[in-house]
């Protein structure tokens, strides 16, 4: 019955590799993102995320903290950075940023998320002064800070080669770093909405560095702008044969793109069909990564909620204070409450789990 339904959607050889555990290929990328049949995708990532996580879906504790919004890449799709110069520009200091910190105590928050833009003057004293600031006032968090776009950045400040840079980072209080700055990899797309920032095989090698110094990194894909399906079908790929040479990938999180406030605003927002396709196609071609987030301040709690059934088994965390995605339209709250991220999983049935950063479990619901 099932088989004939997916079979009707003309995916009943990409069936047979999934029940067989067999990898797909690029094609079988492209169709997928080609099918109408969401549903028959979704019973397919269905099978490969109860294969992986059974129901567990999790969740975490955590706060975001962007330093500064400065930023020398002025990205098309981005309308968080912004010029030294312009009105809207800010920076934190190190005791500012103690003091978000020290402002959430009383909650009990596991991870702080920062990130930046690229500052064309602050010092790397500055970097290392702000994880050893927040390890300070909160000496058990987990920071999970810079993308692999900053750490190059931050190289080149330091004059220092990515191991070196990671290693003093690391003892600073790094814990592990956040997936950005990877957006799509393929250098048309990058020539022409990104063209300053690191390129696609560079991002992939500071990732694969910091693996090699056992910090543990997250990867993404902006998508709903300008790229071609085969465009991110080779963006999955390339990331799916990385996590093949160093395992050091915790989760891939798909971004759509807002386009508010920022230079490609005449482009149209992403779909919930295609939001939960691209939840569904990572979570069948990255078969080497253990999570696929469904992140509910870029696709709403409803959409992330749905989405636990199309391959996501975690909903990302409370956040606090979200800065990226709202300069550029995001109609979501800046935070959420544990107790709503609870109720949405379980009303998908599923069962929720607090998690910290490195995913061990720290409740079950
Ligand atoms: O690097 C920028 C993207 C990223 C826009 O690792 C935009 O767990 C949508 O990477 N519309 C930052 N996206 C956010 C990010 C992230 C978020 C949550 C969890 C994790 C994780 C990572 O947001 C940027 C860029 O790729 N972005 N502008 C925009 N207009």
């Amino acid at each position: 019955m099932t088989k004939g339904f997916i079979r009707q959607a003309g995916l009943g050889d990409i069936l047979e590799k999934v029940e067989a555990g067999s990898r797909l290929s690029a094609d079988d990328g492209v169709r997928l993102y080609r099918s109408n049949d969401i549903l028959a995708i979704g019973y397919l990532a269905d099978k490969v995320r109860n294969r992986l996580n059974g129901d567990n879906t999790y969740f975490i504790y955590n706060q975001h903290i962007n330093y500064s919004n400065i930023c020398i890449n002025l990205c098309k799709f981005c309308a968080f950075g912004k010029e030294k110069e312009s009105a809207l520009a800010y920076q934190m200091t190190v005791d500012e940023v103690k003091k978000k910190v020290r402002d959430r105590l009383d909650e009990p928050i596991t991870e702080i998320h920062m990130v930046g833009g690229l500052h064309p003057a602050l010092p790397f004293s500055y970097y290392l002064e702000l994880l050893r600031g927040i390890k300070e006032v909160r000496p058990d968090v987990h920071i999970q800070a810079f993308t692999c776009v900053e750490i190059a950045h931050l190289a080149q400040i330091a004059g220092k080669g990515i191991a070196e840079t990671l290693k003093l980072l690391k003892d600073a209080g790094l814990g592990s770093m956040p997936g950005g700055g990877a957006e799509v990899f393929n250098s048309r797309i990058r020539n022409l909405t990104c063209e300053k920032k690191l390129p696609g095989e560079k991002w992939i090698e500071v990732a694969k560095t910091a693996h090699g110094l056992g910090l543990r990194t997250n990867a993404t894909m902006l998508y709903g702008h300008i790229e071609s399906l085969e465009e991110r079908v080779e963006h999955l790929l390339a990331l799916r044969e990385a996590q093949d040479q160093t395992g050091g990938f915790l989760a891939f999180i798909p971004l759509a793109f807002h386009p508010k406030n920022t230079e490609m605003a005449n482009l149209a927002k992403t779909t919930g069909i295609d939001d939960l396709k691209n939840i569904a196609v990572a979570r069948l071609l990255l078969d080497n990564f253990p999570h696929i987030k469904a992140y509910w301040v870029m696709v709403g709690p409803k959409l992330a909620q749905i989405a636990l059934s199309f391959g996501a088994d975690d909903m990302d965390g409370t956040v606090k204070e979200e800065v990226i995605t709202h300069m550029a339209g995001a109609e979501t709250d800046q935070a959420i409450g544990s107790d709503t991220l609870i109720r949405l999983i379980k009303e998908a049935g599923r069962v929720p789990v607090e998690r910290d950063t490195l995913y061990n479990v720290i409740r079950t619901y």
